[in-house]
């Protein structure tokens, strides 16, 4: 290898996972160059066998996971940051201390308050009158409701177009697949989506076709372009 030649960036993740998806979605936003991997993934098995980069980097065996030369990280949000000072343009973090830590809790929450109500309906599709399901589904329609304010005069959730975006764009395709879908009484959330994420385009980019093509055919696009059907 030319020791001159920058690092390759190599991107591990896996199909449906949404986690890793956020990432593969902010590198293209930043117009970076990187090899993408997909590990195993089959419904009967889950993520096994696990990929050995990810066994070796991350002690959780979890996708993502981002290898550039020495450096080996895991965790979706640690690689936002780390892909914020990588490539700074176009920035994915507001500008400003307060505007950046509430975009920073955004992306959090979304990952970490909204998505855990998402993962309780896995399996439910078929009993979505369960009271486990009834009970997300109602959690999720307030997180909505939360966004709905927050988007009040502007565009994207903390300002600027961000990683909160993408981080709750993803999360929420997996919320409209599994039953939590958006309704009438968030209109400016349905807007919302149907402009982010920015650089996927209406007839995509690295595996994200249609992405931004609004809610029916976003899910479509993002599940069955990785050949998976879930709920059926
Ligand atoms: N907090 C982590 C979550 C990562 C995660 O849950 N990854 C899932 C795929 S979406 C995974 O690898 N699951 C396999 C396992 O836990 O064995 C992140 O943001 O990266």
């Amino acid at each position: 290898m030319n020791s001159n030649a920058p690092a390759p960036l190599q991107l591990f993740s896996a199909p449906l996972s949404m986690f890793g998806a956020k990432v593969q979605i902010a590198m293209l936003e930043k117009g970076l160059d990187f090899s993408l991997t997909m590990v195993d993934f089959d419904w009967t098995r889950g993520y096994t066998p696990k990929h050995p980069e990810v066994l070796r980097v991350n002690p959780k065996r979890q996708v993502p996971v981002l290898i550039h030369g020495e450096l080996e990280l895991f965790d979706s949000t640690q690689i936002f940051e780390y892909l914020e000072e990588l490539q700074p343009q176009p920035a994915l973090w507001p500008a400003g201390i307060a505007a950046k830590a509430r975009a920073r809790l955004l992306e959090h929450q979304s990952d970490e308050v909204y998505f855990p109500h998402i993962i309780r309906l896995m399996g439910l599709q078929k009993t979505l009158d369960d009271p486990v399901a009834v009970a997300a589904i109602e959690a999720a329609s307030r997180f909505y409701d939360e966004m709905e304010t927050l988007l009040a005069g502007r565009d994207h959730l903390a300002g600027p177009y961000s990683f909160a975006d993408i981080a709750f764009f993803m999360a929420q395709l997996f919320g409209e697949r599994l039953g939590a879908s958006m309704t009438e009484d968030t209109p400016r959330l349905r807007a919302w989506r149907a402009h982010v994420p920015t650089a996927c385009g209406s007839d995509g980019g690295g595996g994200y076709g249609g992405l931004a093509g609004g809610a029916g055919a976003t899910c479509a696009c993002f599940f069955e372009g990785h050949g998976l059907v879930v709920g059926s």
